[in-house]
């Protein structure tokens, strides 16, 4: 296909105002403000290459701003991981709907939340939303104003968290490194916790291989089905 170099620009131009920030964390106590305890970037884009650092918790080309906060959450409540298109957007602007894939929430115990890079092993993941019935994961978050509901295992270890909250859009994902990759990481600390088990851990990077075939895929020409299910990327879902 060929477009002119103004289409292409315009073509760029609209894909890049349409990214997104997990920027706001809501519990079953309070909505904190936005980027309370949060590591939120300057510029809203994504992570394309699987193996970098920065698909930990962010960084360049989106630089994070650190944060001293860190917010208490109940083992066993359930959050709310609030995405907008930029720090100043409102709920009805959460991200271009041609933004279609899976959202994702993983966990990682830490001994300071607010110093941890979140890069390495430690990893696990505690919710998932792929494709079914014709809606993405994605097409939910959006749906309901941005809120990306969580819960937050019972059966695990009180302390010191990085909460992971990932959407990843793949109307570009035909080719490799297509795959959109937003997230962002929340400081928390988790109490009431019955640590009864032990998740399984994964490193970040290292979860997701840019030929997945939840991330390598054309979902415009071969949209996933009843045959051919939509695989979500990176670990098996922890469960207590
Ligand atoms: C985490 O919560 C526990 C239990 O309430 C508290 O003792 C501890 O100081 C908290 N830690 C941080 C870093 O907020
Ligand atoms: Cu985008």
């Amino acid at each position: 296909m060929h477009y002119s170099t103004a289409i292409s620009v315009a073509l760029l131009a609209a894909t890049a105002s349409a990214h997104t920030i997990f920027c706001q964390l809501k519990t079953d106590q309070q909505t904190y403000a936005v980027s309370y305890g949060i590591r939120t970037p300057s510029y809203d884009g994504p992570q394309t290459d699987v193996r970098a650092a920065n698909l930990a918790c962010n960084g360049p080309p989106n630089p994070t701003t650190p944060s001293s906060k860190i917010i208490e959450v109940k083992a066993g409540s359930t959050v709310s991981a609030i995405w907008r298109h930029t720090l100043q957007s409102g709920a009805n602007d959460v991200m271009d709907p041609g933004h279609k894939g899976p959202v994702m929430a993983y966990l990682k115990k830490v001994t300071d939340a607010t110093k941890d890079s979140g890069v390495g092993d430690g990893w696990f993941k505690i919710q998932e939303a792929g494709f079914s019935n014709g809606v993405w994961g994605t097409d939910t978050v959006i749906n309901s104003g941005g809120n990306q509901q969580i819960r937050i295992p019972e059966c695990i270890e009180d302390g010191q968290y990085l909460l992971r909250a990932e959407m990843i859009a793949l109307h570009g994902a035909r080719s490799t490194n297509g795959a959109q990759l937003y997230m962002e990481c929340a400081q928390i600390n988790i109490t009431g916790g019955k640590a009864t088990k032990k998740p399984t851990t994964a490193s970040i990077p290292g979860i997701y291989k840019s030929n997945d075939p939840g991330l390598l895929i054309d979902i415009y020409n071969k949209p996933p089905s009843g045959s051919n299910p939509y695989k979500i990327p990176g670990p098996a879902l922890f469960t207590c």
